[in-house]
Formats: structure tokens, sequence, C-alpha cells
């Protein structure tokens, strides 16, 4: 019996996405695949997406494989056929939708940043918490904790494979506003995105930094700037993250770059750099951890490898290894392609859903939860203060 046959007599769970650009296309191609790779306790089915535009928003249904079209996502939270929310919209809608479907009694999936401020986040977190004691699920999308290099990475150090961390260095790199002609779109407005670099891709490195480590970060000290503040406004269609500009100009709301240095809880030192300025990085995000007895690095651009660096080998034969995480017993890999054979930017997708439908058939909070999201929140917020202090010292409050 292959997977197809299991798949048609499991019982299922109805997702209903609001929101279908970049993030909804990405999220879409997830819960098309999962259940063709890994036997599920629960099939997805693809209910519902919403989105204001009728047209748009039906043609995106046919395109994507969504049964039904809905303009108002109110409407999609109160469908029968739908159990889990998948909110892939910008930042400043992300709490209103995910509480209202929480208080609808929804499992809900919710893409990162968790929220655009830390009201909101808490608000969410305060959300989810009441929901868990009905039973209800609340996630927050930060795929790459679901890349098989990095999960791998946690696993080692989790193990004490590189011993107590003395350092973790990420930085998140791409290149996309190079161009002072690129569009102000959504992701380049506070009002709509809460933050830029710092909030879309800071936000991935300071969680994975939170989650290779196991603990938080409790103070940082920061640098922010905006290199280009001013930008055409969007004329015509926004695909991915380009778009055309037109005669008329805006104002540039959110940061462009932002450094930050950082302690952990453990005593650790953590640095970061997020920026859409770095010219020939296109989705670079660069991990290093160094240990007491060894180092781990890992780079998004190849994303199969992990490397390893083992500082109990003698000196004179001790290098950093590649480890191809392609083998069936790394993490997420059972369900993939022969050993070798490499996993893509998309797949982290494939394991969130994965993991999220094992929870909901098991009843278990996974991780990262909204507490998670809130935690990431936190320190964004202290990113700020301290960028306008001059950098000051400014302590991450605990969530706990
Ligand atoms: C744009 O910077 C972006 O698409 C982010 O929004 C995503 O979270 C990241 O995974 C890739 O880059």
């Amino acid at each position: 019996m292959d997977v197809s046959d299991n798949e048609s007599k499991r019982p299922t769970l109805g997702v209903g996405m609001v929101g279908y650009a970049f993030m909804g296309a990405v999220h879409s191609q997830a819960w098309r695949t999962v259940a063709h790779v890994y036997d599920l306790p629960l099939s997805p089915v693809m209910s519902a997406v919403c989105g204001r535009d009728a047209d748009a928003v039906r043609a995106a249904a046919d395109r994507l494989g969504w049964a039904a079209a809905e303009t108002d996502w109110r409407e999609l939270i109160a469908r029968d056929d739908v159990q889990l929310v998948d909110v892939c919209t910008p930042g400043n809608s992300h709490a209103e939708i995910a509480i209202a479907a929480l208080e609808a009694g929804k499992h809900v999936l919710c893409e990162k940043p968790l929220a655009n401020s830390v009201a909101e986040a808490e608000a969410m977190a305060d959300a989810a918490r009441a929901a868990r004691r009905r039973g209800q699920l609340a996630v927050v999308g930060f795929n790459y904790r679901r890349l098989p290099a990095l999960a791998l990475a946690r696993r080692m150090v989790e193990t004490g494979r590189i011993g107590e961390l003395r350092h973790v260095r990420v930085t998140y790199l791409q290149d996309w506003l190079t161009d002072p002609q690129a569009p102000l779109t959504w992701r380049l407005r506070r009002e709509q995105a809460g933050s830029g670099a710092l909030g879309d891709i800071g936000s991935h490195a300071i969680d994975i930094a939170q989650y290779l480590a196991g603990e938080p970060l409790t103070g940082v000290s920061a640098l922010t700037e905006t290199f280009v503040r001013e930008r055409p406004l969007p004329e015509g269609p926004v695909t991915g993250l380009s778009g055309t500009g037109g005669d008329r100009r805006g104002e540039v709301t959110v940061d462009d770059a932002a450094l930050i240095t950082g302690r952990l809880a453990s005593g650790a030192l953590a640095s970061f750099e997020a920026t859409r300025f770095a010219t020939g990085r296109k989705n670079a995000l660069r991990v290093e951890l160094n240990g007491e007895r060894g180092s781990l690095v890992f780079d998004l651009e190849r994303l199969n490898e992990l490397y390893l660096y083992d500082g109990t080998e003698p000196a004179s034969t001790a290098g950093f290894r590649r480890i191809l995480a392609t083998e069936p017993d790394h993490p997420y890999l059972e369900g993939w392609w022969p050993p070798g054979h490499g996993l893509g930017y998309e797949h982290s997708f494939v394991h969130q859903a994965r993991d999220l439908l094992c929870a909901v058939a098991a009843g278990e909070q996974p991780e990262p939860s909204f507490d998670d999201g809130l935690r990431v929140q936190r320190v964004l917020a202290a990113v700020e203060e301290s960028a306008a202090n001059n950098s000051a010292y400014t302590p991450v409050p605990p969530v706990t």
C-alpha cells in the first residue's frame, strides 16, 4: 500500500489560508506536498484561501490548489471545513486574525515575525495560552528551524557535541534593496511591516540563535540604518519581493539594516547582522556557533551542508569537515530522496506542515510557540530601543 492509499483513509484537517502572495504560495506548496512525502496521522485538506480582491483570490485558489475562495477572513475562520487558520498576511493583521481564529476554536499557524509590536505579540501569546487549555495549537512560522542541517545542529548542541557555547554569530544578508529605484512595497512601510530588515530577516536570525543555543537573549546593543529614505511607489503587480516603481515617491519608514550584539542567558555572546543591502548576497543566512569543544557552521545558500570543527581532535589533523545533512536518520529526511539528492528552501515549509499535523494529531504544542514568537518580538523591540539610544545596552524582559 503506498502513501496515497493510506492518505484516503486518514482523518483530515481542514486548512484555511489568509493571504496568497509569496509566503502564501510557499505555504500552499507545503500543504499540497506534505501528505505525499510523509506517512501522516492527519491529511490536510486545502479548504479555502482568503484575499480582498474576489477575482484575484479566485485565480490564486485555482493556481495554488485551494477548493474555495473567500474575500473576508472572518468568513474563512467561520467555515466548518476549516480547523486550522494559516496566516500569511503582512504583520499588521497578524494579531487580529490569529486571535479571532483562536477564539473561534481553530489551530493557528502565523507567519513571522509574530506581530508588529510587543503589545500585539503579548495579546497573541495570551490568546494562545488560553486556546492551549482548550486543546488548540498556535505556531509561529520560523521555518528555518525545520531545515535538516539546522535541526541537526540543534541536536548536536543539545547533546553537548561542541560543549558549552561561547559565541553565537548569525548574519542574514540579502541585496534586493540595493537599487534605490526598487519600489516602496509593504515590507518598507512601518505601519504594515512593523520594522524593516530587522523584523523581516533579523527575526529569523534571532529565533535561530535562541533555538540553537536553547536559551534566550537577555540584552542587546544595536545600530540600525535606513540608507535610502525615499523610493518610487509601486505601480502594477508586486511579485515575490520585486515590482515596478512609478513617478510618485514615498518615504521609507523602516530600517534597511541592523547590527546587533547581545548576551545569552548562559553568558555566551551573540552577534547579528540583518541587511537588504549586502550586494551579491541573495538569501545568505549564516550561522556560526563556537563551543568549548568545537564549532558548527551553516549557510542557507548551501543549505544541505553543516560544517563541524571538532576541537578534541589533534591539531595536526583537525579541521572543519562537511556533514551532508541528507542521510535518512538526519531530521526530516526519512520521507525524501536518497542520500545526497538534497533539499531546498521550500522543504522547510513542508516540514513545518508535517510537524504541525503530527502535533495536532498528538495534541501536543510544537515549537516555535507564540511564546517563542513573543521572545523574538521582545528582542526586536529592545534592538529598536537600543538603536534609538546610541546603542545603549538594553535588557530583554524574559517570557515566563
Ligand atoms: C524577504 O526578505 C524574505 O522573503 C522573508 O520575508 C522571509 O521570511 C525569508 O525566509 C526570505 O526572505
